[in-house]
């Protein structure tokens, strides 16, 4: 798949077409030879043994291959970034669908469909060190670079539209906060701390972020099935040099899903690697993640009649009140072929811009724009990180900038100043009309100070859209990762502050979470998951700063759901033992292939099944793989074979925690003590599905829906 791949985009530098990254990066790549040698080409003839004196003696400080060996290991880290430290990226293209944004924007990558734009995309987590689980509830990255003729764009968003803050200077206070706690360094990658809330509840303009950390968009289920955002405003500048104010977004081809918690710990545990995992496997099977590119495109006018500012990143701008124009379409279809050359040293930059885009004002745009260039000089070591293959642009660079750590051009020629004659005038500035960046001239006045807009004050009314707009079952996870976070916050009086402003936002969820706390008398226990589904059906607010959206379906993710349909990448688990029914199982695995799925079968131990009516490879087993890395749990026929999964722990626990996890279940009627054991109701409406016909309709369907929320999974303990 990968050299078919390498083949289409032109594996041959000669034969590369002007929009092709691949080359830049193949012209570095070293594949490995026959002959070991040393980093200066020497051939080594012996690798086993450092250099002594005497066989039994010490090492001689002239051993330079033992030297050089060890040296270059001892400095192969570089430091981790400081946030989003977390990541995995993939190459893919762009392709904008017409030219129907000519009338906002010069730059080509959105306006002409004929091109196909390279891309590098890096998805990570926000506050985990580089070895942390993917799983950790948290805000992830969304960076996308685009290699277009006129220059790189990077577009370094989030999986979460709003902002905890509203100005750059909070953003060290805000990420010393969430980080381990600095005296004992715990927790890892986990909010779920007193420091966090802390600032949390001492910074009301984070609130509206929280909301949306602590629904199911903390913990998506796959790269594939995550929104990215933008976040800030920024500007689209037309021929005429006219500005538009602009919102980007990006909506999954796949849909969004999300984990729910007790799996995202399970797998943070079983499979830290779960979502990088995902995408790698995705791409290797030839099934590509696919997103489309959405604007939200609105005049500056318009900007001044809403009730909150789009300058405030803690703000959204609400799908109802602004609709999305979707506009191109992007593919993830390449792995990279070393993590650390691709992956760790891509460096995004949101000033990485193109003509036809520009800035606005929101500070904490402002203030990225500053950080990224300076991280990238401590992280890579030298302001010739834009040499690096996956930094480079396609478009030519020109410029007197010279020399400095690992410089790799080597630039000929005795003339490296502006103005010069001695070298004809060259390189020349590019009039604007010629493609030369202009930034657009918006006019300024004002006095400096430092103060927040008036503009910026509300802190609670979009945090109540949000609430809004959810489902009731969303609302319940919203109340139990409330429950979860602040439990574990050992500081009484923070926990009681948190309780006060998410009251604020919503009184039934404030009482919710301070019952959970002990903050709240109940007259009885606490109500169960499905009991508190139903309590939180009709708990609205009243919204402020939000355009007058009391709710908009967009912002929530189980009603609202932006792909039709289909189990196009979804996970099966063929839970069997031996006696299993080989025919079952091909016949399931036939039908999930036929659509797109697949099937895994999961055993006691890795080899082959002696089947009813042949043998049957297993790939996984109950001991290495839970049925969290699964979409769904098939258990086929043959008694023998499930006579022996209800005698196994770990075969039991697979399936009451698939059910758990709202995932659906399909059985064969052999089945039903191994059901009844994990605790399990044959229902179809609630997603377990006795296959006893030849028709596995309703079970394709319920894989298609992801998952039923209209379990009481409460008393299962797994
Ligand atoms: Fe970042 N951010 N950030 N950030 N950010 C970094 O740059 C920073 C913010 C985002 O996969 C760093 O190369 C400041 C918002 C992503 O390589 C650093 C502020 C958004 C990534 C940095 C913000 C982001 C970063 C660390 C407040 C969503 C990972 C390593 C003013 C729109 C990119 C690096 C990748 C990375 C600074 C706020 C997204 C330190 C100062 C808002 C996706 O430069």
């Amino acid at each position: 798949m990968k050299d078919d791949h390498r083949k289409q985009h032109g594996a041959q530098p000669s034969k590369a077409q002007p929009s092709d990254k691949l080359p830049t990066i193949q012209e570095a790549t070293q594949p490995s030879g026959t002959r070991l040698t040393d980093n200066l080409g020497h051939a080594i003839s012996d690798d086993q043994n450092s250099l002594r004196a005497g066989v039994r003696g010490p090492s001689l400080l002239e051993d330079f291959l033992l030297r050089e060996k060890i040296s270059h290991f001892d400095h192969e880290r570089i430091p981790e970034r400081v946030v989003h430290a977390r990541g995995a990226g993939a190459h893919g293209t762009f392709r904008v669908y017409d030219n129907s944004l000519s009338e906002f924007t010069v730059a080509k990558v959105l306006t002409d469909p004929s091109r196909e734009t390279p891309v590098f995309v890096r998805f990570s987590t926000v506050a985990g060190s580089r070895g942390s689980a993917d799983t950790a509830r948290d805000v992830h990255g969304f960076a996308v670079k685009f290699y277009t003729q006129e220059g790189n764009w990077d577009l370094v968003g989030n999986n979460i539209p709003p902002f905890f803050i509203q100005d750059a200077i909070k953003f060290p206070d805000l990420i010393h906060a969430v980080k381990p706690e600095p005296h004992r360094e715990i927790p890892q990658a986990a909010s779920a701390h007193d420091t966090f809330y802390d600032f949390v509840s001492l910074t009301p303009e984070t609130l509206h972020t929280l909301m949306w950390v602590m629904s199911d968009r903390g913990i998506p289920r796959s790269f594939a099935n995550m929104e990215g955002f933008g976040v800030h405003t920024f500007r689209l500048v037309n021929a005429e040099g006219q500005s538009h104010f602009v919102k980007f977004h990006w909506k999954p081809l796949a849909g969004i899903h999300s984990l729910v918690w007790d799996e995202a710990q399970e797998l943070a545990g079983r499979d830290a690697d779960f979502h990088r995992r995902n995408m790698w496997d995705s791409i290797e099977m030839g099934q590509p993640l696919e997103w489309e590119l959405g604007l939200q495109i609105f005049s500056e006018a318009q900007a001044a009649q809403f009730d909150f500012d789009v300058l405030d990143a803690t703000k959204l701008v609400p799908e109802n009140l602004v609709p999305v124009k979707r506009v191109g379409k992007m593919t993830l279809d390449r792995n990279p072929d070393n993590y650390f050359s691709e992956t760790e040293q891509v460096a995004f930059m949101p000033t990485n811009l193109v003509p036809g885009m520009d800035f606005s004002d929101d500070p904490l745009l402002q203030g990225r724009l500053f950080s990224y260039l300076d991280t990238q000089i401590s992280r890579l070591g030298t302001p010739n990180w834009t040499e690096l293959p996956i930094n480079r642009p396609l478009a030519p660079v020109s410029n007197h900038q010279r020399d400095g750590q690992m410089r790799r051009a080597v630039n000929p020629g005795r003339v490296a100043y502006e103005p010069n004659s001695l070298g004809g005038g060259q390189p020349a500035e590019v009039p604007a009309a010629q493609g030369g960046f202009v930034t657009y001239p918006e006019a300024l006045t004002g006095v400096k100070i430092r103060q927040r807009a008036e503009s910026f004050a509300d802190h609670y009314g979009q945090a109540q859209l949000f609430w809004n707009s959810m489902s009731s079952v969303e609302k319940m996870h919203i109340v139990r990762a409330q429950q979860f976070e602040l439990g574990k916050v050992e500081t009484r009086e923070i926990r009681v502050k948190m309780i006060g402003h998410l009251r604020r936002i919503n009184a039934v969820l404030g009482d919710q979470v301070a019952a959970g706390l002990g903050e709240l008398e109940l007259a009885g226990p606490l109500p169960t998951d499905a009991e508190l589904t139903k309590l939180l059906a009709g708990a609205t607010s009243q919204t402020t700063a939000s355009g007058g959206v009391q709710q908009d379906a967009a912002l929530g993710m189980v009603e609202h759901n932006t792909a039709p349909p289909s189990i196009k990448g979804r996970k099966v688990a063929i839970l069997a033992a031996d006696g299993v029914k080989a025919a079952d199982i091909e016949a399931m695995k036939a039908v999930l292939k036929a659509q797109g799925a697949v099937a895994e079968v999961v055993g006691p131990h890795l080899g082959s099944l002696k089947g009813e009516g042949g043998a049957v490879a297993v790939d996984k087993t109950v001991l290495t793989t839970p049925s969290a890395v699964y979409d769904a749990v098939y258990l086929p026929g043959g008694a023998a074979s499930l006579k022996v999964l209800g005698g196994m722990g770990d075969a039991v626990r697979f399936v009451a925690q698939a059910y758990k996890h709202g995932k659906p279940v399909a059985a064969s009627p052999d089945a039903a003590a191994l059901l009844q054991r994990a605790g399990l109701p044959t229902s179809a409406e609630q997603g377990v599905f006795e296959l006893s016909g030849a028709s596995t309709d309703g079970f394709l369907a319920g894989l298609a829906q992801h998952r039923f929320w209209n379990r009481s999974g409460d008393l299962i303990p797994a």
